[in-house]
C-alpha cells in the first residue's frame, strides 16, 4: 500500500464523508492540512474569526441537516471556536471541528500556541479526538461524523497534532464504524407506547409541544399527519419553529417567555401534552414548578438524559421521533380517535381572541410591520438566521416559517453574533434560496468583520438590522425589572452603510415600510451580501413576556 501523511489521509476522510466545503482560518499548527487542502476540491471558505467560522459551519449543518465543518490553528485558533462549539452543542447541531495541535513532543509543556482544546471542550462536544498516529486519523473521521450526525446530533471534536499531520504511513480507510457504548438506534418500548396511545385517545383537550428533535429526525410529516388526527394544536419551541408550518390553523407559534399567547393559554389549558425533541428549557416552561401541573405529559425524546432532567413526565418513550410518531400514529389508528368539537371550537376561538389587529395603517417602522413585511416580500423557502435579544424574540413571533431548516436561531446558548456568520454557512449550502439575518445593531458588530468572507467569497446574504442603538433585550429588562437604570446599553454604531460599501458589500439606511421593501427587492437579485439599516424606537418592548422565574399564566402585554 501506497504510503500517505496524516494531512492526506483527513482531507482523504473527509472527502469519502461528502464534505464539500470547509469554514476555517489556517496557522503554524495546520499548516501541513491546509498544504493539502491546496491541491484538493473541497471549498474552503476563509473567516475573519474563528468564532464565525464555527457558526458558519454550525448554519450550514441546520440549513443541510448535513455536519458543518470548520478548520482552526491551535492554542487562540482552537480557543476562538469555543463559542461556536458551545452554540452547537447547546441546538444538537451536528459540527465537526478540526484543530491543528503543537507536536506530540511538545504537548503540556507550555509551547507556543498550545492549550488543552480537548480539556476544554470535553464539557461542550459530544465527544472529542486526539490522535496520536496518522494510521488512526480515517478512523476517527468516520466516528465523528458518525457521532455528530446520529442520535441526539452535536459537535465532535478531532484535534491533530502536527508531527501527526505529517508522519507518513501506509493508511487504511475503513467503510463501518463501530463504536463500543454508543448504540444512536434506540429500539422503542411497545408498552410505553400503548400508555401513550391510550393517554392520546382519553384526551379532551390535547396539545403538542414540538422542539428541535422533530427537525433533527425529520419527522414533520409523522407530526403533521398525528396533529390533524387528535385535532391537535402544536406550538414550537424557539428550536423547534419550522417544525410545523405556521400557517396551518393548528399552528400556534412558539410557546414560552416569548410565546404567543395562544400557545401560552392553550398549553395551559391542555389536558395531554405531548411534547416531542423538547428539553423543557426555563424559557418555554417558565417556572417549571407552575408549569401545566394538572396536564399528563408524554414525552419522546432519543436522548435519554432528557428523561425528567427539568420536568416530571407520565409517559416517556426514548427513541426517535419520526419512528415513535409512526408507531402512535398506528396506534391510534387502530382505535379511532372521537371528534373533539368543545376543543375545537375552544382553540378557534382563543386564535380569534388573539389575532392581531391590522398594523399596516401607519406605514411605520415597528418591528412587528418589519418582520411581516419581510414575510411578504420573501418566498415561502427563503432562510431567516437570527441574532440574540428583541430581533430575535420579534422574528420568532412575527416571521411565520412555512418549510422545515428554514428558521435557524442560537436558541440554547443565545450567542450574539451568530446569525450572520450562520446566514452565510446556510448560504452556502443552500444557495439557491435567499437568506437574511434579522440582527440586532449590538449582535450585528460581534462578527460583522464576516462581511470580508461574503463578499470576496461570493455570497450574497442580506443582513437586515433592526437597529435600536441599543443592547435592545438587556434594556427591556432594565425598562422592565430594574426601573429604568439603563446600565450600559446604549450603543455608539458605526454608519452601517458606509460599513457595507468599506467592504465592498451594499448598504441602505431605510425610513419607512415603502424604502424597505425597494431596499429588500433590489437586495434579493443583488450578487453581493446586503445590510439593510432599519431605524427603530429605542423603547419597544418585545411583548408578549412571562416575567423571569413566572408561569406560562402570568404572562405580560396580553389583553
Ligand atoms: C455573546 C453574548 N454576550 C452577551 C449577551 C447578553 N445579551 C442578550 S441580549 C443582548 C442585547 C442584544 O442587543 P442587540 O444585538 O442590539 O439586539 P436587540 O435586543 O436590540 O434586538 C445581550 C447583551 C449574549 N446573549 N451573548
Amino acid at each position: 500500500m501506497e504510503e500517505i501523511s496524516g494531512a492526506e489521509a483527513l482531507l482523504e476522510a473527509l472527502r469519502r464523508e461528502k464534505v464539500d466545503t470547509i469554514f476555517g482560518i489556517p496557522g503554524g499548527a495546520i499548516l501541513p492540512v491546509y498544504d493539502e487542502l491546496y491541491d484538493s476540491d473541497i471549498r474552503h471558505i476563509l473567516c475573519r474569526h474563528e468564532q464565525s467560522a464555527a457558526h458558519m459551519a454550525d448554519g450550514y449543518a441546520r440549513a443541510s441537516g448535513k455536519p458543518g465543518v470548520c478548520f482552526a490553528t491551535s492554542g487562540p485558533g482552537a480557543s476562538n471556536l469555543v463559542t461556536g462549539i458551545a452554540t452547537a452543542y447547546m441546538d444538537s447541531s451536528p459540527l465537526v471541528a478540526v484543530t491543528g495541535q503543537v507536536p506530540k513532543a511538545m504537548i503540556g509543556k507550555d509551547s507556543f500556541q498550545e492549550i488543552d482544546i480537548i480539556g476544554i471542550t470535553t464539557p461542550i462536544t459530544k465527544h472529542n479526538f486526539q490522535p496520536m498516529r496518522a494510521a488512526e486519523i480515517p478512523r476517527i473521521v468516520k466516528a465523528a461524523f458518525y457521532i455528530a450526525a446520529t442520535g441526539r446530533p452535536g459537535p465532535v471534536l478531532i484535534d491533530i497534532p502536527k508531527d501527526v499531520q505529517t508522519e507518513k504511513d501506509s493508511i487504511a480507510f475503513p467503510n463501518e464504524v463501530k463504536l463500543r457504548g454508543y448504540n444512536p438506534h434506540i429500539p422503542l418500548r411497545m408498552d410505553e407506547v400503548k400508555r401513550a396511545v391510550r393517554l392520546l385517545y382519553e384526551s379532551k383537550k390535547p396539545v403538542i409541544l414540538a422542539g428541535g428533535g422533530v427537525k433533527s429526525s425529520n419527522a414533520f410529516s409523522e407530526l403533521h399527519e398525528l396533529s390533524e388526527m387528535l385535532q391537535a394544536p402544536v406550538a414550537t419551541t424557539l428550536m423547534g419553529k419550522g417544525a410545523f408550518p405556521e400557517n396551518h390553523p393548528l399552528s400556534l407559534g412558539i410557546v414560552g417567555m416569548h410565546g404567543t399567547p395562544e400557545a401560552n393559554r392553550l398549553t395551559i389549558e391542555a389536558d395531554v401534552i405531548l411534547a416531542i425533541g423538547i428539553r423543557f428549557s426555563d424559557r418555554t416552561t417558565g417556572n417549571v414548578e407552575e408549569f401545566c401541573v394538572d396536564s399528563k405529559i408524554i414525552h419522546i425524546d432519543i436522548d435519554e438524559a432528557e428523561i425528567e432532567k427539568n420536568r416530571y413526565v407520565d409517559v416517556a418513550i426514548i427513541g426517535d421521533a419520526k419512528e415513535a410518531l409512526k408507531t402512535i400514529i398506528e396506534g391510534l389508528r387502530s382505535i379511532g380517535i372521537a371528534e373533539k368539537k368543545e376543543w375545537r371550537e375552544r382553540i378557534l376561538a382563543i386564535k380569534e381572541h388573539y389575532k392581531e389587529r391590522n398594523m399596516d395603517e401607519h406605514f411605520k417602522l415597528t418591528p412587528p410591520l418589519v418582520l411581516k413585511t419581510l414575510r411578504r416580500v420573501l418566498p415561502e423557502d427563503a432562510i431567516i438566521t437570527t441574532e440574540v435579544g428583541q430581533n430575535q424574540m420579534w422574528a420568532a413571533l412575527h416571521f411565520k416559517v412555512f418549510k422545515p431548516r428554514t428558521f435557524i436561531s442560537s436558541g440554547g446558548l443565545g450567542t450574539m453574533g451568530f446569525g450572520f456568520p450562520a446566514a452565510i454557512g446556510a448560504k452556502v449550502a443552500v444557495p439557491d434560496v435567499p437568506v437574511v439575518d434579522v440582527a440586532g445593531d449590538g449582535s450585528f458588530c460581534m462578527t460583522e468583520n464576516s462581511l470580508s468572507t461574503a463578499v470576496a467569497e461570493k455570497v450574497p446574504v442580506i443582513v437586515l438590522i433592526l437597529n435600536n442603538e441599543r443592547l435592545g433585550m438587556v434594556a427591556q429588562w432594565q425598562r422592565l425589572f430594574y426601573g429604568r437604570r439603563y446600565s450600559a446599553v446604549e450603543l455608539r454604531n458605526p454608519d452601517f452603510v458606509k460599513l457595507a460599501e468599506s467592504y465592498g458589500a451594499q448598504g441602505w439606511r431605510v425610513a419607512d415600510i415603502n424604502e424597505l421593501e425597494n431596499a429588500l427587492s433590489q437586495a434579493l437579485v443583488s450578487e453581493i451580501p446586503s445590510v439593510i439599516d432599519v431605524p427603530i424606537s429605542p423603547e419597544e418592548d418585545v411583548m408578549p413576556m412571562v416575567p423571569p422565574g413566572k408561569g406560562l399564566a402570568e404572562t405580560m402585554g396580553v389583553t
